[in-house]
């Protein structure tokens, strides 16, 4: 037993509530605990162990596996949650915003596999493109912890890490939505109209559409795909050539046709059908120019690309789909010893920024109410807020490595800790971890088995005061603005972008801790 007197945290003034904090940091001994309050009463169970972390890591990557499409989850792989298959997307047709020569309005492509994008089916290009270049930012940075997870999925045990294994089924997709003839890239692959709340993959039959290409789509495909190239290198040299090849004449499109947005409402108004599922819009590029030459240029090490990166800002931006600049600066800092033409002096001070920004927020977390990151900034709480917690704790991670100091690592902690259930709602965000966590996610693979409990490992939007979907919330306040109900898309949602980076920060909090 250990006692100890409560302190009371600072609270911003934006935050409603008043917190006290207690320190088990004496605690040492391996057991399962419960701290009582006299007059208050007691808490949940929780556990004081090593590797803490390790089924959380796992669950969070293993949620990409029940996210496949185009194929059956096997129960020796899925236990309960094993399903039929839908979506073989091999009929996908040609929206007449995507007709082209070759590929004239209806034309049909087959364009199969890959992840749902989160609670509905389509796949989106632009947010896979964030999502893929942080799962292959994690194995590269912890290639032998990633090297021996082993995820329990059916290509598990081949030669491939179950990471990559995870990351190929995607990748596959991925270079489907490319058209062959011109090397652009379709912005997303959807039906014309989100499918109903209920409905099982399988019933899910609405024509499926390829749309109109976009250079956003095209460049964060660049991105990923060269990054691809040489983390698949040493495990088939010929795919990895096949995707540089793919990376390169993307790039090219994309030069060619620099100002190519995505603009659902006016392609609306001269096509049909309407499409109304996600837009993934972003009309400013230029982080999506310099993400795509930091791959290519590491990869292919040819100047032409490192002379686009030289434009870049310097100022730190935290990742984010529409924001992916420092996802390739984080690459070329891992990458940076070996590059000739990037300067010392670029490097350092990129590095400097990036130590600077771990800083700043330690510094403005730990007058927040739950000493978190996350808490130094209302502005932090925005829809799919907990991928801002999440990646707050990739770059403070970063922090770590290049400076050392554990303060950092502890940091990175405390919002993984936020993540589980310090935090001014009180639940645990991630389906299946911790004793009051989200039960009701806006997931369709979810709502269409009610009998279920929801699928493990998946991380909730988070607490979003812009409420957008019109559902019932208990509080207005920023970081108590989250209900746990199907309903709620813009606070309980889950999406593949928001499970990356918390799945990043979990696994290597657990590599770590536990090395
Ligand atoms: O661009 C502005 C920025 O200038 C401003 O400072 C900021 C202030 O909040 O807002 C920014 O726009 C926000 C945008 O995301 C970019 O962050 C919008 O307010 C916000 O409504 C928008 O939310 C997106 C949402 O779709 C609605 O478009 C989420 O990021 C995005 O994760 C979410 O994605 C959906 C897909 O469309 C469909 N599939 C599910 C997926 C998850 O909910
Ligand atoms: O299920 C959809 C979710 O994936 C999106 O994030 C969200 C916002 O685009 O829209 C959800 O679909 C809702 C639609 O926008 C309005 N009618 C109800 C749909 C399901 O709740």
């Amino acid at each position: 037993m250990l006692e100890g007197k409560l302190s009371e945290n600072a609270a911003p003034t934006w935050s409603g509530k008043k917190v006290w904090s207690a320190d088990f940091s004496d605690l040492k001994s391996e057991g399962q605990y419960t701290l009582e309050i006299p007059g208050l009463g007691k808490s949940y169970t929780f556990a004081v162990q090593n590797g803490v972390y390790k089924d959380l890591g796992r669950a969070g990557l293993k949620a990409f596996y029940f996210q496949r499409a185009s194929t059956d989850i096997e129960k020796a792989y899925a236990g309960r949650w094993a399903r039929e298959g839908g979506h073989p997307d091999d009929r996908v047709m040609v929206h007449a915003s995507a007709a082209s020569t070759s590929r004239p309005e209806g034309t049909l492509i087959s364009s199969p596999k890959g992840w749902y994008d989160a609670g509905d089916y389509n796949k989106y290009i632009v947010n896979s493109g964030i999502t893929m270049g942080t799962l292959l930012a994690a194995y590269e940075r912890y290639p032998d912890y990633f090297g021996s997870l082993d995820l329990n999925i059916p290509e598990s045990g081949d030669d491939l890490p179950d990471i990559l294994n995870e990351v190929l089924y995607n990748l596959d997709w991925m270079l489907t939505m490319q058209d062959p003839g011109d090397g652009g890239v379709y912005h997303k692959l959807t039906t014309a109209a989100f499918e109903g709340m209920e409905i099982a993959p399988t019933g899910a039959t609405s024509q499926r559409y390829v749309v109109q290409k976009s250079t956003a789509a095209t460049l964060d495909f660049a991105a990923v795909v060269a990054q691809a190239a040489r983390v698949f290198k040493p495990f088939s040299p010929e795919n990895s050539a096949a995707y540089l090849k793919a990376a390169e004449k993307a790039w090219q499109w994309a030069g060619l046709n620099p100002q190519v947005h995505y603009r659902q409402n006016e392609i609306n108004r001269k096509f049909d059908p309407d499409v109304q599922t996600g837009t993934y819009g972003d009309e400013n590029l230029r982080d999506e120019w310099i993400w795509a030459a930091s791959e290519l240029y590491i990869s292919t090490k040819n100047p032409t690309y490192w002379k686009e990166v030289e434009k870049g800002s310097a100022k730190y931006t935290l990742p984010s789909w529409p924001d992916v600049q420092w996802l390739g600066y984080y690459s070329l800092i891992r990458h940076g010893e070996n590059l000739e033409h990037v300067p010392a002096e670029w490097l350092s001070g990129r590095k400097a920024t990036l130590v600077a920004e771990a800083k700043r927020l330690r510094q403005e977390g730990a007058r927040w109410s739950y000493l978190a990151p996350m808490g130094s900034s209302e502005q932090n709480f925005i829809w799919g807020s907990n991928s801002v917690a999440s990646n707050q704790g990739i770059l403070l991670l970063e922090a770590y490595h290049l400076s050392g100091d554990r303060e950092f690592l502890q940091s990175a902690e405390d919002n993984l800790d936020y993540l589980l259930g310090r935090n001014a709602t009180g639940y645990s965000y991630v389906t299946g971890f911790g004793s009051s966590s989200t039960q009701w996610p806006h997931h369709r693979l979810a709502a269409s088995r009610p009998d279920l409990p929801p699928l493990p490992g998946f991380l909730a939007g988070g607490p979003n005061p812009g409420q957008q979907d019109g559902c019932e919330y208990p509080s207005d306040i920023p970081d108590e603005s989250y209900t746990d109900a199907v309903c709620s898309y813009a606070s309980n949602e889950i999406a593949i972008n928001w499970n990356a980076p918390f799945a990043y920060l979990a696994n290597a909090v657990n590599a770590i801790r536990s090395a």
